[in-house]
């Protein structure tokens, strides 16, 4: 334990049992609209890190923070437990993932007590458990029904000896290689369950707008894999080498530009590709030794083909190409090297003519073609070099064109691809489907679900497929022996909806409560990493969304408000186990305390940031407590001085009092943690200098010793607790009140700012003038004419301030005091900003004079300008008080 700190084992165990036996963290069933705060759910590997800390100390730190707020809370946690790491470990200790995986889980949840998240336990789920994946299965057939799922051929990467599809992840290398056994990939066609998220793609696009809650970055990754474009789709007649392939599709966003096509190029695997590979040499030379799709570079090569332009009739060369991707638009395009970048390169290593069709719009007077010779202009402008679509602008060109050209219309498309749930493994939700002979794939009836895993089987490939007698049953229509589908689902299925089970967590006949999950849902502030921006918040945006269309759901959209936290990394690189590079939350917990850790981590940065992990950090975090929980329990044993006097250093920790409340509260309804915890961390040093320096007015020492405390209960939960009974205060501070003020946050950094600089000038005066003893420090608040004046000149739009003070008496018959400050306030008025009055400054300057007359040990007057001799006077100006200093 560190030195001088204090027994955070036993106060944590202390507060964790009393908050179980009082069920601290239940949210009951008819609570009637809960604020829902909720963290991903964790993969249970057996070991909480780093991140899972992270990720949950904000969620519980905000969860807690909105419950003293007053609010009710649903708060609970669960486990994402299907997945192929359990199946592989299984596979290597020679025991079932159904153990291995409740072994993990069981570890894991000690670990989240032991860091005192607060989360309602009676509402944990388990998605590996019939009970639960017994409604993915009807989700599927819910999918089935309403024509949202498929069956279709798909490419896959397969590993030959593992006998098993990969996902993308799990081929590594350039040589594409199986992860496991690194035996080379193969592409195989296998018949796969897909669904339909692709018809949902325009609403999932354009309610991203409405998404105000959400990181912008996450919007973009959205809108970017959703990818959605407008365009135009044409034919161009194809033919050459004796044949005559008829009108061929190509897909263009500036069909604007056609007059400047100056090729056409085709995909690897278009058909008419593919056909040429019968005859020409080249193009098979080409697909075998050059074409490299992922590469930076096009390549191509040219065929015997001529297509011609559907709007000049010129006849282009038609290239195949290897930018030409085969699953976006058509797979086939017309180039256009003078307007877009990529053919531009291509043209340039082919050889192709590159023509200017579209010229930025001219200020008047003739469009001028652009210089494309070096570089493509990718803009939009007014088109040139066009024909009779010559002078108009793009866009208008656009819909000319697409209405004016016969085999032009308009079209959509989009780079989002249906979503693919079919795995060939054995920890998953197994899909509830028969294959029959006379009948096909036949749905199980929803009265007999769940499907359930059969037990394991060590072996390779798939071990569904090796459980004989689980497969074979009978065809659920026409009673004929016939075999179970052995692929299970992707396991983002089950966390497409879990967010939905925690309302009703153990309802046996639906998924959820459906009105319970009206009134509760959406979730308003979910948490989690960004590696989830895209497909775990667009398969559950989907999945939303169905069932508001088929299941009476009353929410188009899960997640209200989304945090994205940043990672937690070791000199600068993220924390992982293969780096070797990781620092346990276990050892920091039983070393320090899980409050440390979740204090260390809340302030270390704004939760959205990336930050280091810190040794120092940790240390100082302790010490900071550890000197509260001295603090606190000094002024409840009677060993802190009190007094019933009031007077100025009073006021100023009331104030104090005041500024943490309102700014800590802001800055807890933002989630910046870090700001939040400063105040409170700020207001308990103001009241060790208190201590330290005079008997303490004893209703605002408790007072703030009482809200410090309330201020970080959020973020330290335990020793909070333990304080807060120190203090003898009634009942759980999780329960307490969240302190109030009528405090102005701008009026309180005023203050402050003031306080704060002319401690600094005092400072500067000190060293500049190598004053060893003040004996005198008087500050001398500026004039209420300068005050005037300064208000006037923000005010005042005249060209010349001085003018404008002049008019004003007041101001004027200072005379050449009033000239030369106008001359200062004329020289910077572009920044000046309004300050406190004099009468706020004198206040806030003499409630802090403590602090300055503490820090130098010297005598300190606060002097209103009329009682201050004339030439310190004179240097004061609003918010820089004069300072003379006598040695
Ligand atoms: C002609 C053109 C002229 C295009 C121009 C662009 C600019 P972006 O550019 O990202 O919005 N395209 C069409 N099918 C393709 C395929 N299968 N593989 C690769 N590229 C393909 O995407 C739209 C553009 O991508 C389309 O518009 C097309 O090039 C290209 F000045 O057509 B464009
Ligand atoms: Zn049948």
């Amino acid at each position: 334990m560190y030195d001088d700190g204090y027994d955070h084992a036993a106060v944590e165990r202390r507060w964790q049992e009393a908050w179980d036996d009082a069920s601290a963290y239940r949210t009951p069933d008819d609570v009637e609209d809960p604020t829902y705060v909720l963290g991903m759910y964790p993969y249970p590997s057996g070991q909480l890190h780093m991140g899972h800390v992270r990720n949950y100390t904000i969620t519980d730190a905000y969860a807690r923070y909105r419950r003293m707020c007053g609010d009710d809370v649903l708060h609970p946690m669960g486990w994402d437990a299907f997945g192929l790491p359990a199946e592989n470990a299984a596979k290597e200790r020679d025991t079932s993932p159904r153990d291995w995986t409740f072994d993990c889980i069981e570890t894991m949840k000690r670990q989240m007590e032991s860091m005192g998240f607060g989360y309602d336990w009676e509402r944990e789920i388990t998605t590996c458990t019939p009970e639960y994946y017994k409604w993915n299965q009807w989700l599927f057939l819910r999918f089935l029904r309403e024509g949202l799922a498929e069956r279709r051929d798909a490419e896959v990467n397969w590993c030959p000896e593992c006998e098993t599809v990969l996902a993308d992840e799990q081929v590594e290398g350039d040589d594409e290689r199986c992860w496991r056994c690194e035996t080379p990939v193969e592409r195989r066609e296998l018949e796969q369950w897909f669904l339909s998220i692709t018809e949902y793609a325009d609403e999932l696009v354009d309610a991203i707008d409405g998404l105000e809650g959400w990181p912008d970055s996450v919007r973009q990754m959205q809108r970017n894999w959703i990818g959605r474009q407008t365009g135009t789709r044409l034919e161009f007649d194809v033919s050459g080498a004796g044949e005559e392939y008829g009108g061929v599709e190509a897909f263009t966003t500036r069909v604007d530009t056609i007059f400047g096509a100056t090729f056409f190029a085709l995909a690897p695997d278009h058909p008419i590709t593919e056909d040429l590979t019968e005859t020409d040499e080249s193009v098979q030379a080409f697909l075998e030794h050059e074409a490299d799709p992922e590469g930076d570079e096009p390549n191509g090569v040219e065929t015997d083909l001529t297509a011609t332009n559907p709007v000049t009739g010129e006849e282009l060369p038609v290239f195949v190409a290897d930018f030409v991707l085969s699953d976006v638009g058509t797979g086939a395009l017309m180039g256009v090297p003078g307007h877009d970048t990529r053919d531009h390169v291509f043209a340039e290593k082919m050889g192709i003519d590159v023509r200017p069709v579209i010229a930025p719009a001219p200020d008047g007077g003739e469009a001028e073609p652009p210089d494309v010779s070096e570089e493509a202009y990718t803009e939009d402008g007014v088109l040139v070099n066009s024909g009779e679509y010559s002078g108009l602008e793009s866009a208008e060109a656009r819909e000319r064109l697409t209405e004016d050209v016969d085999v032009a219309d308009y079209h959509t498309q989009y780079r989002l691809r249906d979503w693919g749930i079919s795995r060939q493994r054995y920890w998953g939700t197994p899909i509830p489907i028969v294959h029959c002979e006379a009948c096909g794939a036949v749905p199980v009836p929803e009265g007999e679900l769940p499907v359930e895993l059969p037990e394991f089987i060590n072996t390779t490939g798939n071990p569904l497929d090796a459980a004989e007698e689980w497969k074979q049953t009978a065809c659920p229509d026409c009673g004929a022996d016939a075999e179970r589908e052995t692929d299970t689902m992707d396991t983002f299925v089950d966390s497409s909806w879990y967010f939905l089970r925690y309302v009703s967590p153990d309802l046996g006949d639906a998924p959820f409560d459906l009105g319970r999950a009206n009134d509760w849902m959406p979730v308003d502030q979910y948490v989690g990493g960004i590696e989830h921006a895209v497909m775990h918040l667009l398969y559950s945006r989907f999945v939303t969304k169905t069932l508001a269309d088929h299941e009476g759901l009353e929410h188009r959209e899960p997640f209200e408000n989304l945090l994205a936290q940043g990672m937690v990394q070791l000199d600068g690189e993220k924390m992982s186990k293969s780096k070797g590079n990781v620092v346990s939350p276990q050892a920091i917990v039983s070393e320090y305390g899980a409050d440390t850790a979740r204090l260390f981590m809340m302030q270390a940065a704004q939760p959205e940031r990336d930050f280091d992990w810190s040794e120092q950090g940790v240390q100082s975090a302790y010490r900071f407590l550890s000197r509260l929980k001295e603090l606190v329990g000094a002024y409840a044993g009677g060993g802190i001085e009190t007094t019933a006097e009031t007077d100025s250093i009073a006021e100023y920790v009331e104030d104090e009092t005041g500024a943490a409340v309102v700014v800590a509260t802001e800055e807890y309804d933002g989630l910046v943690f870090n700001t939040a915890v400063r105040e409170a961390q700020s207001l308990v040093s103001t009241l060790r200098q208190y201590r330290e320096y005079a008997a303490v007015h004893e209703e605002t020492f408790e007072r703030a010793l009482s809200v410090s405390i309330r201020l970080l209960a959020p973020v330290t939960p335990h020793v909070c607790e333990e304080l807060w009974e120190t203090l003898g205060e009634d009942g759980f501070v999780v329960d307490a009140d969240w302190p109030d003020s009528d405090a102005d946050r701008e009026t309180a950094e005023k203050r402050r700012r003031l306080v704060e600089n002319t401690r600094e000038d005092v400072r500067q005066i000190v060293d500049v003038a190598g004053i060893d003893d003040p004996e005198r420090i008087d500050i001398v608040v500026t004039p209420e004419w300068k005050h005037e004046a300064l208000n006037v000149a923000i005010d005042s739009d005249a060209p010349n301030v001085i003018g404008a003070l002049m008019q004003r008496d007041e101001i004027k018959r200072h005379g050449e005091a009033a000239a030369a400050y106008g001359q200062n306030l004329q020289e910077s008025r572009e920044a000046l900003q309004r300050t406190l009055d004099p009468d706020t400054e004198l206040d806030a300057l003499e409630s802090a004079a403590w602090l300055i007359e503490r820090e130098f040990d010297a005598d300190v007057r606060v002097l209103a300008a009329e009682d201050a001799p004339d030439d310190v006077r004179e240097k004061a100006e609003p918010s820089r008080p004069a300072i003379d200093i006598v040695e």
